[in-house]
């Protein structure tokens, strides 16, 4: 009986893995990565829209794949997808692939928890990227609200406490949210995003005074060229697809895209974090970053006997 009941409570709360499929799908990991390499470098972009899936994923109900969930017409639910900070993710069908891949191996025993974790970091080391551990025995999620994510996740016009309270509310700290808005190196914005500084920060056809007016002068004559403008723009121009520095040195000449970027410089702890990393190696930065990914992996797991885990990334099991 004892033992039992310890088994139970061990399984019920169990903890992450390294290789947590070793005996369940010995190849998991392999057919993810395999696949990865097959075809990320044919589409090197969505290295930077599956990272930040897994942001948008872990920072709602934790890393539970909640932000694959499909609006059901039958209950009519509007899931974390379709909230605004959503709806520019992009790379959901890719993940169905991997998924389809790992149920015809070992039908019903990987996660899209994990596959989004996994395929996250496999697809940041395939474009020269960062590599960070991924302990796995993630499980899904059964809820997906759209409104807790337009709570939860971060916005672009986000100032310094907000972003401290939302990183916080997620047990991530200060040294967290510089290393990991460092993410910002790699791929694409939306003008939408941002156009506010552009043209009408407060209200009254003005810019944001915290943007370095010549960068802004160029946006606004090239890309941005009105405030509802749906052009996309490279966040770290000149470099958007290598996995470098230069985010931070962009952010300290005022020239981050967001006010989200640009509030890293209005707290001296966190300023003084970018002048730390620059000062350090990209070395540094990279394990920085490794250490603050897992820990992001980490966020509000389900695990033991929690959730389910999906047959298709999209919908709840019925
Ligand atoms: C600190 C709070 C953050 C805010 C406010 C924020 C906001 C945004 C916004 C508004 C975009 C552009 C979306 C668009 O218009 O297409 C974006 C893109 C991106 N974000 Fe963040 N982000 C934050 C943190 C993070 C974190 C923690 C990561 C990953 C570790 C991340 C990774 C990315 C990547 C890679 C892109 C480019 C996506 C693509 O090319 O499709 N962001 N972010
Ligand atoms: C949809 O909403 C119902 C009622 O609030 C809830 O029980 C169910 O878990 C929700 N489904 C998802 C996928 O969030
Ligand atoms: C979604 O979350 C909001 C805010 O927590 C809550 O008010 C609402 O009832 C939830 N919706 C569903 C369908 O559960
Ligand atoms: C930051 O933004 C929040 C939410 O919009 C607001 O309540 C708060 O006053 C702002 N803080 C500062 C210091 O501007
Ligand atoms: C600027 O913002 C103000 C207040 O929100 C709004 O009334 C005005 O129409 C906006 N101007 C433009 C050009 O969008
Ligand atoms: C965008 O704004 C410009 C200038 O205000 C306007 O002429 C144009 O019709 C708008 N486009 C859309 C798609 O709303
Ligand atoms: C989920 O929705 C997308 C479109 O938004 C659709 O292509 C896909 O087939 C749906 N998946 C499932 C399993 O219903
Ligand atoms: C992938 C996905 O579901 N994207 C949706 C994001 O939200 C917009 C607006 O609600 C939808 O049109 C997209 O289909």
């Amino acid at each position: 009986m004892l033992l039992l009941l310890v088994l139970f409570v061990a399984s019920t709360r169990a903890d992450l893995e390294m290789n947590f499929y070793a005996k369940s799908c010995p190849k998991a990991e392999k057919i993810v990565l395999d696949y990865v390499n097959k075809h990320i470098p044919n589409a090197p972009s969505l290295a930077a829209a599956l990272i930040r899936m897994h942001f948008h994923d872990c920072f709602v109900r934790g890393c539970d794949a909640s932000v694959l969930l499909n609006v059901t017409s039958s209950t009519g639910n509007q899931t974390e997808k379709v909230a605004p900070p959503n709806q520019t993710v992009r790379g959901y069908d890719f993940i169905d692939r991997v998924k389809s891949l790992l149920e015809a191996e070992c039908p019903g025993v990987v996660s899209c928890a994990d596959i989004v974790s996994l395929v996250a970091r496999d697809a940041i080391v395939a474009t020269g990227g960062p590599f960070w551990r991924v302990p796995t025995g993630r499980r899904d999620g059964v809820i997906s609200n759209a409104s807790e994510a337009l709570a939860q996740i971060p916005a672009p016009f986000s100032n310094f406490s907000t972003l401290q309270t939302d990183f916080a509310n997620k047990g991530l700290n200060l040294k967290d949210l510089v290393v990991l808005s460092g993410a910002h190196t790699i791929g694409i914005s939306h003008c939408t995003s941002f156009t506010n500084r552009l043209y009408n920060f407060t209200g009254v056809g003005d810019q944001d005074p915290a943007l370095d007016s010549e960068y802004a002068a160029n946006l606004k004559a090239n890309k941005c060229r009105s405030i509802n403008s749906t052009t996309k723009v490279e966040m770290d121009p000149g470099s958007f697809r290598t996995f470098d520095l230069s985010y931070y040195t962009l952010v300290l000449k005022r020239r981050g895209l967001f006010e989200s970027d640009a509030a890293l410089l209005t707290d001296s702890r966190t300023r003084s974090i970018i002048t730390g990393i620059l000062g350090g190696s990209l070395n540094n930065f990279f394990q920085e970053f490794a250490a603050s990914m897992e820990k992001m992996g980490r966020i509000g797991v389900k695990t033991g006997s929690a959730g389910e885990i999906r047959k298709h990334c999209a919908v709840v099991n019925s």
